[in-house]
């Protein structure tokens, strides 16, 4: 109570001071508001290779499992495909310079294993680092601080044709050469690499399908490439080869690599949200969460699974040797999470589990992705959780955005108010997490621009720039105001 009163007496007493006093003392107010980020936070936009590059095959890229799936009429929506995407690979000055002009300090992009690997191990092709080269070198040039993600799903095909992909340990091997290539060449000037972009995602959807809740019991099925439609135990196979792919990946990058290298992954945590805001609702939600994520996250940050993971999993368990457990606990610089919305809501409970699910309700809101449940007290739950179980000292939001149904109006501009309304919500609780003593690092939005949305394709537009698609002309909508002046205030706005 008395802290509470003292910083409304504080607020109080800033907005009065800011009405009387001239500009630079207002800004100065400006800073010590309450809803201030930490110093030298990261404000960031991010994109993946596959959803932006386009150039499919040229200068020497090897075709990788998205080409493969986009291909085959029936996959993706309207059956677009990445071959020319937002045409990056020859806009990237362009792109770069949006970015600046947008307000972010910082990008997330990931490499395409198949341009700088063709047949995935072997013998490099120089051109596709050179890409890569000259766009660090942009960013640099930009002021923009980069973060590269090694895997964001595009898999070199010849990987999956050999051994069927992270279904063999022989992938999690080539990732981690591939991986530490990458750590050699870029390292003097990106310090930050992201191993793996949501495990949970390209194993589930691509090697059996899954299903997400989207209130008043329904769910959903999602998929993608490789399209596999693999057995349970199987499918646990290949969730351990991913997460070893990603433990050896972070030990070749710090071999390979600079002193000085930082090293994560970027997983979209399931989020339990605690119904009300009480220590044994709180301790709930943090049992859930830990259980939720026993194969992923859970694992790579305790170099366990846990017993429920593989008592519940049974004769399904993965098979595993206590050294590969070492190696997908090989401690990490930061943990990244992608947050989009909470996976369910949990109250206490008295089963040995600790907690119970309720139903997520169907008129539940929502943004435009079906899948998409609105809460944004989910981005202060996630990364709460990941401090409160796991003690992280450092935390990057890696996504975080929605889609919206834009569209360019008569004079020219695009004003996606559902996306301010959503960013500014999300934020206030990043900015609550960060008040209580959280520590995030940095907030990537999803996405710089419109883009390849996997099965939906360019029909679900993330981005905070427009792009049409016919004739690739790029602007600025609303929700980019917004950003660079929440990036330039350090605040949310
Ligand atoms: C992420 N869900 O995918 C990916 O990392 C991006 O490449 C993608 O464009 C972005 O989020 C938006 O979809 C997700 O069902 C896919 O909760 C599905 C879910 C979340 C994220």
């Amino acid at each position: 109570m008395v802290a509470a009163g003292t910083t409304l007496a504080a607020t109080a007493a800033t907005l009065k001071a800011s009405a009387q006093t001239p500009a630079k003392e207002k800004a100065e107010a400006l800073r010590e508001s309450p809803r201030q980020f930490p110093k030298g936070f990261y404000w960031g936009v991010g994109t993946s290779s596959y959803q932006i590059e386009g150039a499919w095959n040229e200068d020497g890229k090897g075709a990788s499992i998205w080409d493969t799936y986009a291909h085959k009429p029936g996959n993706i929506k309207n059956n677009d495909t990445g071959d020319v995407a937002n045409d990056h690979y020859h806009r990237y000055k362009e792109d770069v310079a949006l970015m600046k002009e947008i307000g972010a300090n910082s990008y997330r992009f990931s490499v395409a294993w198949p341009r700088i690997f063709p047949e995935g191990t072997g013998k490099a092709n120089p051109k596709g680092l050179d890409f890569y080269t000259r766009l660090v070198d942009e960013l640099k040039a930009a002021g923009i601080e980069p973060f590269a993600t090694l895997y964001h799903w595009d898999l070199p095909q010849t990987l999956q044709d050999k051994h069927g992909g992270w279904q063999s340990k022989d992938t999690a091997k080539a990732f981690a050469d591939y991986a530490g290539y990458i750590a050699e060449h870029l390292g003097d000037r990106v310090k930050h690499f992201f191993t793996i972009n949501e495990f949970r995602s390209f194993v589930e959807g691509g090697y059996q399908g899954f299903d997400t809740d989207v209130g008043g019991g329904k769910t959903l099925h999602l998929g993608g490439a490789p399209g596999l439609r693999l057995s349970n135990g199987e499918l646990n196979q290949v969730r351990h080869h991913a997460v070893l792919g990603h433990g050896l990946a972070v030990q070749a990058i710090r071999a390979r690599g600079k002193t000085g290298t930082k090293v994560g992954f970027a997983e979209n945590m399931r989020i339990p949200v605690p119904v009300l805001e009480s220590p044994e609702y709180v301790k709930a939600a943090e049992r859930a969460c830990r259980d939720l994520n026993a194969d992923f996250t859970t694992v790579m940050l305790e170099g366990r699974y846990t017993d429920e993971y593989l008592k519940r999993t049974g004769k399904d368990a993965p098979k595993f040797t206590d050294d590969e457990l070492k190696t997908i606990a090989s401690p990490l610089d930061f943990v990244g999470i992608n947050v989009y919305k909470p996976n369910s809501y949990v109250a206490p409970a008295d089963e040995p589990q600790g907690y119970r699910s309720i139903p997520i309700n169907a008129s539940h809101p929502k943004m435009q992705s079906e899948w998409h449940v609105f809460d944004p007290q989910c981005l202060y739950w996630a990364p709460h959780h990941v401090k409160s179980l796991w003690g992280a000292k450092s935390i990057f939001i890696t996504e975080n955005g929605c889609a919206a149904s834009d569209v360019v109006a008569d004079d020219g501009k695009v004003y996606d108010s559902d996306r301010v309304m959503f960013l500014r919500a999300y934020l206030t609780q990043l900015q609550r997490a960060t008040a209580d003593g959280v520590p995030v690092h940095g907030y990537f939005l999803w996405s710089a621009q419109d883009n390849f949305e996997w099965i939906y394709g360019y029909g679900n537009r993330f981005g905070l720039i427009y792009v049409d698609f016919k004739t690739q002309k790029r602007t600025p909508k609303l929700s980019a105001a917004w950003f660079r002046e929440a990036a330039r205030r350090n605040t949310v706005v």
